[in-house]
């Protein structure tokens, strides 16, 4: 990918531990690498299709100084933070945070952190099958929406589904979303589980009814070792009332662990079903 790079733009500031450095300030040094497409500013000439530099650093300089932090690792999370909420632009963003100052009471050039962060894109599995099922669906949409680290980018049509498990329960109301977020999988499990909470999930039957279950099923390319978060869900290629609806949103993304495609992981499981 293209990038745009910033090297050592110097600002005063006041973070760090000791209380001298926040009252007295100290010099830091802030570099860039900002991945984005540079290909149509470089065919049309037109500002209005890359990043301004000169005004991005203006920006960079107020917001890095706006706040006084203890450590240097928040004071690049938080800078690294603004560039992709505020440019759209943007997808991901290597910041290197220099303290030359730093009172160590030792020679050394400088400290530094250095961190690379990224907009994600995942897609999750939404089922209801207790109260108003269509309004637990949208509701739990707008409240993963409304949080600034999370944009819905497409949502598919609601299916509605016989239970498939526990059979003895209500039909299930089943969709999927395609969400952009700044979280990692563990942060945006817990966001979810949040959710949940709040649309007043009661986990009582394992599989049983809910008023919602969001379950992450894709996470970027992703495949994850851990037991706790199982990505790609371990269970998504097996059921049609995930199939279904991500198929509406995203028919031709490449399941990563079985290498296929969405569209024919589902067309197969039909006829295999069908026998
Ligand atoms: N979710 C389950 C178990 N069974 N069946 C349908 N049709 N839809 C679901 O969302 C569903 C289910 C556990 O999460
Ligand atoms: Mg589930
Ligand atoms: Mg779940």
């Amino acid at each position: 990918m293209d990038k745009i790079i910033i090297k050592d733009l110097e600002v005063f500031a006041h973070h760090g531990v000791l209380k001298e450095e926040k009252s007295l300030g100290q010099k830091f040094l802030l570099s860039f690498e900002l991945l984005l497409d540079l290909k149509k500013a470089g065919t049309t000439d037109n500002l209005n299709e890359t990043v301004n530099y000169a005004k991005l650093c203006t920006e960079l300089e107020n917001e890095f100084k706006r706040k006084k932090y203890d450590l240097i690792e928040t004071a690049a999370e938080k800078t690294a933070e603004f560039i992709l909420l505020n440019y759209n632009i943007i997808k991901t963003v290597k910041v290197t945070l220099k303290k030359p100052w730093a009172p160590i009471l030792k020679p050394v050039d400088y400290v530094a952190v250095q961190i690379e962060r990224s907009w994600h894109t995942v897609y999750i599995a939404l089922g209801s099958n207790l109260g108003d099922k269509n309004k637990n669906l949208n509701e739990a949409l707008n409240l993963i929406d409304e949080n600034h680290l999370c944009h819905i980018n497409r949502a598919s049509n609601f299916y509605e589904t016989t239970p498939v498990g526990y059979l003895d329960q209500d039909d299930f109301l089943n969709g999927a979303a395609e969400i952009k977020t700044l979280m990692s999988p563990l942060e945006l499990m817990n966001f979810l589980l949040e959710v949940e909470k709040k649309l007043k999930r009661e986990r009582k039957i394992h599989w049983g009814p809910r008023t919602i279950d969001l379950d992450i099923l894709l996470y970027d390319d992703i495949v994850t070792e851990d037991e706790h978060i199982i990505i790609p869900h371990p269970r998504m290629h097996e059921r049609l009332f995930v199939l279904d609806p991500l198929c509406d949103i995203a028919p031709y993304k490449v399941h990563p662990l079985l290498n296929k495609r969405i569209i024919d992981i589902k067309n197969e499981l039909k006829k295999t079903m069908r026998k």
